[in-house]
């Protein structure tokens, strides 16, 4: 913990109780001039912090950031968020972290921002990242597998986000196959899943995560009013942005610890859980073929099976997918 991370902690668990500048500068070994220093950063930052005349020094609000010291503040995990990278704006936080792993980042490294200016989707699609809103993150991950066993991360990914949201707000997501979580039939999350491997071994998995926070409805005017909502929107309540990043990173490390030792079979029936593809008509469009048909399970490798309606079964590994109504 840096010294602003103690400071911030410190006054977080008085929970109102006022701290002198003496006690924070001896437990902190450092003068008092540089308390005062600390507290002033703070401030700047968007901290609220009150001083009581011979009393010392009450922490009232925190800032609404997923700056590095907020996010550390509930993390409970050994490896995810241990080294975290804070922009206020960048173009995209993939492609930083992709940049990151190239260099040898360190696996559970969090490269997050306030704003994307060119977030991106699946195959160069734009995703729309506003400021102060949402969770724009990419998680590098280092799992010890062979490529074959990457694409399930996107899958232990959609249900690692899924038991965070439900635990933070009032909403339970259904997870539309393969990487969107949908609240009432719109989308409030995307997973870009990216990997740098070699032939017999993953270097890095990127974990690109894009979760609609608080947005009001005039944050999606335009292509988006249709098909997109926020957490807020859905649960009526502004959400903690740096305690959701917590409990997803925190639920991130759990499940992909399980696919890593026990294989994909018990994500697979959390996943089903809140699945909303299985047993509904679907399009299915590839990069070769549009297909149609009823979608009747998920495979023990994480692909979506398919019964077209000539009787075939399909089995479908990558795919923009359409619920259908029948
Ligand atoms: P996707 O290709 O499945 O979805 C992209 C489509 O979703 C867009 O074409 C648009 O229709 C719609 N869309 C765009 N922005 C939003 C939004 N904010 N809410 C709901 N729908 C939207 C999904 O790809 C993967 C998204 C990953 C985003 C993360 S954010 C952190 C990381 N950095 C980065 O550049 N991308 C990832």
């Amino acid at each position: 913990m840096s010294i602003k991370e103690k400071i911030i902690s410190r006054l977080k668990e008085a929970s109102g109780e006022p701290i002198s500048g003496q006690i924070l500068a001896d437990e902190l070994e450092i003068s008092r001039t540089m308390v005062w220093k600390y507290l002033k950063g703070l401030e700047e930052e968007g901290y609220e912090i009150v001083a009581i005349k011979k009393k010392g020094y009450i922490l009232n609000r925190l800032p609404d950031t997923v700056a590095a010291e907020r996010i550390s503040l509930h993390l409970q995990t050994e490896h995810l968020g241990r080294e975290i990278i804070y922009h206020p704006v960048c173009e995209s936080t993939q492609t930083i972290a992709a940049n990151k792993a190239r260099d040898g980042a360190l696996h559970g490294t969090v490269v997050i921002a306030e704003e994307q200016t060119a977030g991106r989707g699946r195959m160069d699609r734009s995703w729309e990242s506003s400021s102060g809103e949402g969770i724009w993150m990419s998680v590098i991950l280092r799992p010890k597998i062979t490529p074959q066993f990457a694409a399930q991360f996107t899958l232990v990914a959609a249900v690692s986000i899924a038991r965070a949201i439900e635990e933070v707000t009032n909403c339970v997501p259904n997870i539309k196959w393969p990487n969107d979580l949908l609240i009432n039939g719109k989308k409030v999350t995307g997973i870009l899943t990216e990997l740098q491997a070699d032939m017999d071994r993953v270097q890095a998995i990127i974990v690109g995560i894009g979760i609609n926070v608080n947005q009001t409805a005039d944050s999606f005017k335009g292509v988006l009013e249709p098909i997109a909502t926020s957490l807020k929107m859905e649960s009526g309540t502004a959400v903690d942005r740096s305690l959701l990043v917590s409990k997803v990173l925190f639920h991130l490390e759990r499940y992909s610890d399980m696919y890593i030792k026990l294989g994909f079979e018990p994500i697979k029936l959390i996943w089903e859980s809140y699945n909303c593809t299985l047993n509904n008509r679907i399009r299915a469009t590839t990069l070769r073929e549009t297909v149609e048909g009823q979608a009747i399970g998920m495979t023990n490798d994480g692909a979506l099976q398919l019964r077209l309606d000539n009787g075939e079964i399909k089995n479908i590994y990558s795919a923009d997918i359409d619920l259908l109504k029948t």
